[in-house]
């Protein structure tokens, strides 16, 4: 009996030994649970803050937006540091900051992409349905109804643009133009990739317009040196409208935009006229009216990327 006793004994105490231990692990594992849980209430009340906070901040800055720009489900806000501080003490160089909802950096635009402008307002877009990460779009005002867009994106910790061509060699690759209400951003064709539609005014010949004198003199006082070249901008502008013009048509493909041209264009184009018949080819336009576009489009392009 005795040597059956031991074994009965040492059984026992293991079972209490291992039943303490459960209890121990059991305690440890709720414990983590519920310290996990009060974490993760914290966090997300924390990010409801940023949100709503950023949200109402947002819509009276033109120099911040928030959008999910990494596509990890959660908030970050991408801020022009530099915007609001150009009239004080100048920046070395122009750049978007990205910050997650700590407030924390997560990207900014590398140092030798100097920004050449200042937001007009920020907005976002997917430019692939359903993808997670949003894209931002930087609108600049480029004239008195002209816009210029830059999308970009989150790549690692740089925020770099996306372009119209796959490498891009100069600024102009990767502005959006945009003379009429606002860019279209839009999948015309159902493959969940978004088309971007440039329309701008057809301006008609300025050859007879005449400017009165007081125009003519307040012009010479606002533009200088360019008052020449504003001149001609203003007597095309004083005829009103003309026809909306489809100017240039581009297709997201995952990394850039893919212009559309040929029958591409067309394909496009009749899509958009059975909506609007008042549309116009860019083919359609007359020589003139096509540099006048440009070089309007130069002329204000000089004008708002001097940073003033
Ligand atoms: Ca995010
Ligand atoms: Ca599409």
């Amino acid at each position: 009996m005795k040597n059956l006793n031991i074994p009965s004994k040492t059984l026992a105490v293991s079972l209490i030994v291992v039943i303490c231990l459960a209890g121990v692990v059991f305690f440890y594992q709720q414990n983590r649970i519920l310290q996990k849980k009060i974490n993760d209430q914290e966090a997300e009340l924390e990010i409801q803050r940023a949100r709503e906070t950023w949200d109402i901040e947002d819509q009276s800055f033109n120099d911040r937006i928030t959008l999910d720009i990494n596509g990890d489900g959660l908030p970050e806000r991408v801020v022009n540091p530099t915007m609001n501080a150009r009239r004080g003490e100048e920046p070395a160089f122009n750049y978007l900051v990205a910050l997650n909802y700590k407030n924390e950096e997560i990207g900014r635009t590398p140092e030798w992409f100097d920004l050449p402008f200042y937001s007009k307002y920020m907005g976002s877009y997917k430019l692939k349905e359903f993808a997670d990460k949003d894209h931002l779009a930087m609108v600049v005002r480029a004239g008195v109804y002209q816009t210029e867009t830059m999308f970009l994106e989150l790549v690692g910790s740089e925020l770099l643009p996306v372009c119209k061509v796959e490498k891009q060699e100069e600024i102009n690759d990767c502005l959006f133009y945009n003379t009429r209400d606002f860019l279209v951003v839009d999948d015309l064709n159902h493959d969940s990739f978004m088309e971007v539609i440039e329309v701008v005014d057809e301006y008609p010949a300025a050859e007879t317009i005449k400017l009165d004198n007081e125009t003519q003199k307040t012009i010479r006082e606002v533009f200088g040196e360019k008052a020449d070249e504003a001149m001609m901008v203003a007597r095309h502008e004083y005829q009103g409208w003309g026809r909306p013009v489809i100017w240039g048509i581009y297709s997201f493909n995952g990394k850039y935009f893919e212009p559309l041209l040929g029958e591409d264009y067309d394909w496009y184009f009749d899509l958009m006229f059975e909506v609007n018949s008042n549309l116009m080819k860019r083919s359609e336009m007359t020589k003139e009216a096509i540099e006048q576009t440009q070089s309007t489009r130069d002329f204000w392009q000089d004008l708002s990327f001097e940073k003033l």
